[in-house]
């Protein structure tokens, strides 16, 4: 079978979101991320993941532990709620920088059995051949014996990798990329690039941080990205507070950023 070569774009909840202030969104900074996605002429997929839109009530109603009373289902609703208006307005965003952009509700493509993740991937598949970019976001899935858990943005990127021919991953986050720990200094320092066995070596510096995310922030992605390796040539990780680096990083120009070669590049 031949996959579709496709692209991810990955919005971190904390470039597009306030994660400090519930449901409080950067609008600036997502309107410059959307400006640069403008002429890009090559199929991709984006996600968002859901800052303060998913992830204070997620904590609030511990809904990562899966069905415990009924107090919790006021949590999934008014996640699932804010969550629909925070896509809404990336797709609103990407519409305005003309991109054909169409919404699809993770949580109405997947479902969960044991730790399999089953996805119904034929809408996005035929929206992305006939030139339409599908928008996805983390969620609350239902699941066959938990009720309910959290999928993050990064976790519905390791499925698609298996589905399509993704060729890069290009996460935005609020740091530069990876930082690994220097010597001669206190801070880290930013690795620009790592090929696939570098990085199964590497310890990434944890910034400390004291906004709440339930599915695990920079060590969370970096177990992610482990995964994605198998699959993908390429993984980018960016500053997207920045917004201007992810359009020099679509043109292939050199730009302040962590790249990370897949399996296959090595
Ligand atoms: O922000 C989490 O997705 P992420 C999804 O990509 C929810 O980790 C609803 C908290």
């Amino acid at each position: 079978m031949n996959r579709i070569s496709v692209s991810i774009i990955k919005l971190g909840g904390s470039v597009i979101t306030d994660k400090t202030s519930y449901r409080k969104i950067r609008r600036e900074n997502l309107s410059k991320i959307c400006n640069q996605l403008k002429n890009v002429n090559k199929p991709y997929i984006v996600i968002h993941g859901a800052g303060s839109f998913g992830h204070i009530i997620a904590e609030k109603h511990s809904i990562q532990a899966g069905f415990e009373d009924k107090n919790q289902l006021d949590g999934i609703v008014k996640i699932r709620q804010d969550m629909a208006s925070l896509s809404q307005e990336v797709i609103d965003c990407l519409i305005e920088n003309n991109v054909k952009a169409i919404g699809f509700q993770t949580s109405a493509l997947a479902f969960m059995t044991g730790a399999e993740v089953e996805y119904f991937l034929n809408p996005i598949e035929k929206s992305l051949t006939l030139g339409v970019c599908p928008v996805l976001s983390g969620d609350v899935l239902f699941t066959e014996e938990g009720g309910f858990t959290i999928h993050s943005g990064d976790s519905i990127i390791t499925h698609l990798v298996k589905h399509f021919d993704v060729k890069q991953v290009i996460f935005l986050t609020d740091v530069d990329g990876l930082f690994e720990k220097s010597d001669d200094s206190e801070e880290g320092k930013l690795v620009r690039e790592l090929n696939y066995n570098e990085f199964k070596e590497f310890k990434v510096e944890e910034i400390q941080s004291e906004v709440i995310d339930v599915t695990g922030s920079m060590k969370g992605k970096v177990d992610e990205i482990s995964t994605l390796l198998e699959e993908v040539e390429q993984v980018v990780i960016i500053n997207g507070l920045i917004p201007e680096r992810l359009g020099s990083v679509l043109k292939n120009e050199n730009e302040v950023s962590t790249i990370i070669y897949g399996k296959k590049s090595t």
